[in-house]
């Protein structure tokens, strides 16, 4: 894709800090004198703001003019992290600004802190699409990104005196919100419950309540793009505020009952990573954003017009399905067409099945939702209706491709027997043209195991499209250090709009000047990432340590568990003298990780890290050689802190478990060494640094199933723990009290897991990740050697880039055909 400098018209600093002068007054009524940073923060977001606006609208109106297939990214969640370093990246006005804020007698970085981290997601899915429509903006597609603004985000984790999470209210809003302009004008109502009446062979859908969607826009800069993108998040409010006749009757609660029912819609966000709960709310929210966005799709591509010709609405947009949650999509587009439009069923089903794609983001059952369909019938009667049909129809197919009946009854989309579940990712691969997973070897499992009946019959529905990560965020921004010294290196900083250039740093891998400097960013970042840790935290942090992380989601899968006992057994032999104090390389293990509040042993592991830090960092024995450190509420702005100052990356899940990963990118490329298991993108990652330049350690995925065929879960774990004496101390000293003052219940849920069933074999994988640990000592011990791998990381992870993920969906799943032309470039040839 070309990109060029300078995409918006560019101001000076003195201009700029006029601009932020005038929004000060006219904004927050204000003089600079009179300002706090917040204010400020305001202003400045406002002022950038406003310098993307005539970009924006040129871009929508591109993209309603154009020939250019739009995207529309249909996501329950954007983890966006803050916004206005990004803006400023993008639009180019990062000099202006800080020379501006200077001027005005404010610390850039303080007015870039000022601003609330909105956590409107819970991990890697959510970051992921955050990081798309990045790249979707910054290659030039036009796009929307449709999803919830959440009142209360992702919530806040803080740890109580016993080392428990205990979960707080994220009220990001709480101030001003200089990003989202809410757009009361562009509302769409959405409907709920009632019943379905027959009216002359159709159908019609009596609801019985309804919310009002207002849309809230977001401006997504590309990087050096020209173009602007609209992240379109829907809140919902009440067509109803208050009953006056109640509320003069004194029933004040009752007064504002329908005030309440439809704003509770967007309120919160579920704080899970897999496992679905509160289940009518949470249809209510996928139903709910999802309506009004495809009838914002079709109010926008076909403005003013009562009959449009949605035969062509496939050609306008393509939605893709971020998981299963918005894949109520499927049955609403088919009743808009039928019921509101007037389509017989084949046409409406060969337009929704080429307007829609689906993206699984998981290999855990649990995970892959599904609704009773009597919850279904119940907040949307005629939606039930339709899936039934279509379903009904889906098996007349299979009838016709196979004669295999046992698996024509596995695959239905509504499952037979009283109480009928409706399978979201069944209806997602039946209703849609592409399915993919997200990273090669989870798209094969995709394939072989979890959609297995589906890939016989339809192969060519199924593809991978490996994740990605922005390289703006994740390197330009969160590590400055090491940009200025790629872009040295490449003599050129074209890489951050094309990652694959850092190819180009391989050679600088054997001038050992350039490895030494490499070293030194690593340093530096260390250093500052120490005094961040002591700012944020209070934590004392040694730089001289080795830096060894593991951030994400807590889960069994992800084996936290065995990191903390592999620590647990490094402190054992400290202390008993089998592992000597003086020659011991000393590390610095940082933990990060949130637990679903109602996950009862992701909470126990929680406690027992606290409490092992509390051991270890506090026993003079130790010498400060072994630190484990789990800094509260990981979020985006720990990651951006965190990632470029770590030297050992953990990505040690069970092999056939996670996805993909996304954190194991954004470590490569910041030139952290991974030590990991044969899972996800570690595969992939692995293969493009060379296999010398990863730790790789664990069972493969055949040999996970072949352990399990032999029994492991029903009981086999006890053999790993009596014949490895390691294991078997870290173990005891986790029953024993040590790390909860002597209680030996505290960890019981823990242990006996472990001892009884340990589903993800962490036992079974102990010996050989303590094996692999040392060889790492060992390997960090030779600095040269260690940096060398760590450059070689940065320059063969460009792969990983979000740009290149989001050319891979255009070339496998969208087709969206060519580009519109990219308007600064127009500009300059004109
Ligand atoms: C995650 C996967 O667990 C992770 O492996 C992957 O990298 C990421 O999606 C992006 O594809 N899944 C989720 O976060 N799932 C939910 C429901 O949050």
């Amino acid at each position: 894709m070309t990109q060029i400098t300078a995409p918006h018209e560019q101001i000076s600093a003195e201009a700029f800090a006029d601009e932020i002068r005038d929004y000060l007054l006219k904004g927050q009524g204000v003089k600079p004198a009179e300002a706090k940073v917040e204010d400020v923060y305001v202003a400045a977001a406002t002022a950038v703001r406003n310098h993307l606006l005539d970009a924006w609208a040129k871009t929508r109106e591109d993209m309603v003019s154009g020939n250019t297939k739009a995207v529309g990214y249909l996501s329950a969640e954007f983890l966006m992290g803050r916004q206005l370093r990004n803006a400023l990246l993008n639009a180019g006005l990062t000099e202006q600004f800080n020379k501006a804020v200077a001027e005005l007698g404010f610390d850039p970085h303080d007015v870039i802190t000022a601003e609330p981290e909105p956590g409107l997601g819970n991990g890697g899915l959510g970051r992921l699409a955050a990081c798309f429509i990045d790249s979707l903006a910054s290659i030039g597609v036009p796009a929307f990104g449709y999803g919830i603004q959440y009142q209360y985000g992702i919530f806040r984790q803080e740890f109580d005196d016993k080392g428990r999470q205990y979960e707080r209210a994220d009220y990001w809003l709480a101030n001003e919100n200089p990003w989202g302009h809410t757009d009361y004008n562009r509302d769409v109502r959405v409907n709920f419950g009632g019943h379905v009446e027959d009216n002359n062979g159709r159908r019609v859908w009596n609801p019985d309540w309804s919310v009002r969607a207002v849309p809230v826009d977001y401006l997504v800069p590309g990087y050096e793009s020209g173009r602007v993108n609209t992240l379109r998040l829907w809140t919902a409010k009440a067509y109803h505020e208050i009953d006056l006749r109640a509320f003069n009757r004194g029933e004040y609660y009752q007064a504002v009952e329908n005030q309440v029912k439809a704003e509770d819609i967007t309120k919160i966000l579920y704080p899970e990573d897999s496992t679905p709960q509160g289940k009518s709310l949470r249809l209510q929210q996928q139903y709910f954003f999802v309506a009004a966005s495809l009838h914002d799709a079709i109010r926008t591509f076909y403005p003013g017009q009562d009959k449009p010709d949605m035969a062509t609405f496939p050609n306008k947009i393509t939605f893709q399905l971020n998981d299963t949650h918005p894949v109520i999509g499927i049955p609403e587009l088919m009743r808009i067409l039928i019921d509101e439009y007037g389509y017989d069923w084949d046409t409406a089903w060969d337009i929704t099945t080429r307007t829609f794609n689906y993206t699984c983001h998981t290999l855990l059952p649990e995970a892959l939702e599904i609704w009773p369909a009597r919850l279904i019938r119940e907040l949307l009667p005629r939606h039930m209706e339709i899936i039934e049909q279509i379903n009904e129809r889906f098996v007349s197919l299979l009838q016709t491709l196979t004669d295999d009946s046992a698996k024509i009854d596995r695959m239905r989309i509504v499952t037979s027997g009283d109480d009928p579940q409706v399978r979201m990712a069944y209806l997602a691969t039946a209703g849609g043209t592409h399915v993919n997973g997200v990273a090669e070897l989870h798209s094969q499992l995709l394939k072989d195991v979890t959609l297995r009946d589906f890939s016989d019959l339809f192969p060519n529905k199924f593809t991978n499209v490996t994740n990605g990560v922005t390289p703006r965020r994740f390197v330009r921004l969160a590590n400055p250090r090491m940009s200025d010294l790629i872009t040295e290196g490449l003599g050129t900083d074209t890489w951050i709009s094309d990652l694959s250039k850092l190819e180009g740093l391989v050679p600088l891998a054997d001038d050992g000047e350039f490895v030494h400097r490499f070293a030194e960013v690593k340093r530096a970042n260390k250093r500052d990432f120490a005094g961040f840790a002591k700012e944020h935290y209070g934590f004392d942090v040694n730089p001289d340590t080795m830096f060894d992380s593991m951030i994400k989601r807590l889960h069994e899968y992800k084996r936290q568990s065995l990191k903390i006992l592999a620590v647990i057994a490094r402190y054992a032999s400290l202390k008993s003298g089998e592992t000597d104090v003086n020659t011991f390389t000393p590390r610095t293990v940082i933990f990060g990780a949130k637990a679903a509040p109602g996950y009862a042993m992701a909470k126990e592991t929680i406690q027992l890290i606290n409490n092992v830090s509390r051991v270890i960092n506090n026993d003079p024995d130790i010498q400060g050689k072994l630190n484990v450190l789990f800094p509260w509420n990981y979020n985006i702005e720990l990651s951006q802190n965190l990632i470029p100052a770590t030297e050992l990356d953990e990505q040690i899940s069970q092999a056939g478990k996670e996805a993909s990963g996304t954190g194991n990118m954004k470590f490569a490329i910041n030139g952290a060494l991974t030590v990991g298991t044969l899972d996800g993108a570690n595969v992939e990652i692995r293969e493009r640094v060379g296999y010398e330049n990863f730790f790789l350690f664990g069972m493969t995925v055949d040999e996970v199933e072949a352990l399990y065929a032999e029994g492991y879960d029903k009981g086999m774990s006890r053999q790993y723990y009596e014949n490895d004496p390691r294991l078997k101390r870290a173990i005891d000293m986790v029953a024993d009290g040590t790390f909860s003052e002597g209680d030996r219940s505290t960890y019981q849920n823990l242990v006996n897991d472990w001892l009884s069933k340990d589903y993800f074999m962490t036992l079974a994988d102990f010996g050989a990740y303590m094996d692999i640990q040392s060889e790492i000592e060992k390997t960090y011990a030779d600095e040269k050697k260690w940096f060398r791998m760590a450059l070689l990381n940065t320059a063969r992870t460009g792969y990983f880039s979000s740009d290149r993920s989001i050319e891979d969906y255009l070339e496998r799943v969208w087709m969206t055909g060519p580009l519109p032309e990219d308007p600064q470039l127009k500009a300059r040839e004109n």
